[in-house]
């Protein structure tokens, strides 16, 4: 297939972003100057996502859909949907989007319909996570279980951990559900500080049963708790573990109807759906994640079937690519006004740069073009009192996505419509600016001197022309979370089609490990660091064993 950048839809992109002093202003587009891009906004799986604030014309517009569909990307969609291998470097399908199919769906991996075996083992899920919140779930002690720990890492923590932060604002919230996922001892210590062995439950994930983080601390979890409890017999009341790998759980000890599988063609990044969102079903319980689920079902279905230039993860994707190779935008924002959605931004962080941080093309070529961006963000307001100095009047430009829900879960005096007036009031800002006149001219009309009104102009001056999207939604329900991931996980695929890249590796987290086994000895020994260490590393180690000694 031909390189992206050989493409003569490529090259089209390309002048128009050479062309900048041709790009509409915000300003200009805000007057209908000239008549906005099409693709102003677009309602799917009940978000509105609203892509007004780009400096795009119609004709910039249609020339990156014209790029979609020369990178075939339709087909790619259609692939990906239908169970091919499109990881290719790990020889697998990337099937998260089965496991939110409904009961009746049919979705193939190697001619075997796995539909049937996701649904029961969302069956499993939902009696046992119904019992634990019934407290029908005893200890060993015969003491019913009320606090979960979640021990697991990267696709097997930063999803679950999202979500159960995401949808736990008024919900009945029976158990007490933690996460654990730093090797750092402190973590698991803080955990387990306060909590009382006979009635916490140890959820263990890990897809593969032998990452040394998860698996250091499911063994100092169990070592805690068959130390309180006087008993290795201990370990099956209270342990559950959710894995691909059924022998090595088998070996840690868990009762094999505590344990929760999944194939190995759902990636840990989009492993929430999975078993793996078994935290979510205890924490908020079974009928929120089912309908987490229907909502990211909804938003497959879009994605399936809505024509590019009308399909909302497509336009996000266009828009993606746009910034990060074309108009040499390398990070990207997320800024959900939304508390609740705290960890929103270190869960797209991995999606998006795990997926898209490569520069090997799937012919095996260095790319020649910018892939994946640097993923940033917090809540609003906060960082509006924080880093939005730099969104605004830094030289960089930062493309942003603001997310807001009409209604609170949690309704308080005014506090949400404050909430509200400051999202949208953020991108109008970033859109509009404020010229050195019109803050000279405000300063005159507040009575400020003259002299000093000229001399702070400069500095109270807005740029303006800094683009966002706004996705809005009417609450934040299970289904509506459940959209919005999709939405991401489906913007991240369309980009890594237009790239050329494959998105479902990670190639990139292995040399760290590698290393770190590789000191390990150094670092336990009392001999001097031998091996292959480079000269720092060696000096590091000797100090910090001189430290530790
Ligand atoms: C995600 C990555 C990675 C993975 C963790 C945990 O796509 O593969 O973040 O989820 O390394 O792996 P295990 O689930 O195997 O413990």
């Amino acid at each position: 297939m031909i390189r992206p950048d050989q493409l003569p839809e490529w090259s089209a992109v390309a002048r128009f972003a050479a062309d900048r002093e041709r790009w509409p202003t915000l300003r200009d587009l805000a007057a209908d100057r000239p008549p906005r891009h099409r693709a102003l906004r677009v309602e799917a799986a009940g978000l509105v996502v609203d892509t007004s604030r780009h400096r795009l014309t119609d004709a910039m517009f249609d020339a990156l859909v014209a790029l979609a569909a020369a990178r075939a990307l339709p087909a790619a969609i259609d692939g990906l949907l239908r169970g091919d291998v499109v990881n290719h470097t790990e020889r697998r399908a990337a099937l998260h989007t089965a496991l939110r199919c409904p009961r009746d769906a049919v979705c193939r991996v190697d001619g075997e319909n796995v539909v049937p075996e996701i649904h029961a083992t969302l069956e499993r899920l939902r009696d046992f996570a119904t019992a634990v919140r019934a407290g029908r779930v005893l200890g060993h002690t015969g003491r019913p279980l009320r606090h979960v720990v979640h021990l697991g890492i990267g696709g097997s923590d930063l999803g679950p951990l999202m979500v159960v932060d995401a949808l736990r604002p008024g919900c009945p919230d029976p158990l007490d559900v933690r996460f654990v996922s730093n090797v750092d001892a402190t973590h698991l210590v803080e955990a387990l500080r306060d909590l009382d062995p006979a009635t916490t439950l140890f959820v263990v994930a890990s897809k593969t049963f032998t990452t040394q983080e998860t698996m250091t601390n499911a063994a100092s979890a169990r070592a805690w708790l068959v130390d309180a409890l006087g008993s290795d017999a201990a370990v099956r009341a209270h342990f559950a573990a959710v894995s691909t790998n059924l022998a090595a759980t088998a070996t840690f000890g868990v009762a094999p109807e505590r344990v929760f599988g999944f194939r190995d063609w759902v990636g840990g990044r989009y492993s929430l759906w999975s078993a793996i969102g078994l935290p979510i079903a205890l924490a908020v319980g079974f009928e929120r994640f089912e309908a987490l689920l229907a909502g990211a079902h909804a938003m497959d279905r879009h994605f399936a079937t809505a024509p590019l230039a009308q399909n909302a993860p497509v336009i996000l994707g266009l828009l993606g690519v746009w910034y990060a190779s074309f108009a040499g935008c390398a990070t990207h924002a997320v800024i959900p006004y939304d508390q609740s959605l705290h960890r929103l931004p270190a869960w797209l962080q991995q999606l998006d740069m795990e997926s898209n941080g490569k520069r090997v093309a799937r012919d095996g070529q260095r790319v020649d073009w910018s892939t994946g961006p640097v993923v940033w963000g917090e809540p609003g307001t906060n960082g509006q009192h924080a880093f939005f100095q730099l969104l605004h009047q830094g030289t960089q430009i930062v493309p942003v996505d603001f997310i807001v829900a009409a209604r609170s879960r949690t309704p308080l005096g005014r506090h949400h419509t404050l909430l509200l007036a400051n999202c949208l009031a953020q991108s109008q800002a970033l859109a509009l600016g404020k010229t050195p006149v019109e803050a000279r001219d405000e300063m005159l009309a507040a009575g400020v001197p003259s002299d000093e009104a000229a001399r702070l102009a400069p500095y109270r001056a807005f740029p303006g022309d800094r683009p966002s999207t706004t996705i809005v939604t009417d609450t934040l329900s299970p289904q509506r979370l459940g959209a919005l991931l999709a939405l991401h996980e489906h913007r991240v695929f369309v980009q890594s089609v237009l790239w050329d890249i494959n998105p479902f590796d990670q190639w990139g987290v292995e040399l760290g490990k590698q290393m770190a086994g590789d000191l390990l000895p150094q670092l336990d020994s009392s001999e001097p660091p031998a091996g292959p260490v480079d000269p720092t590393t060696r000096a590091l180690v000797e100090q910090l064993r001189a430290w530790r000694e």
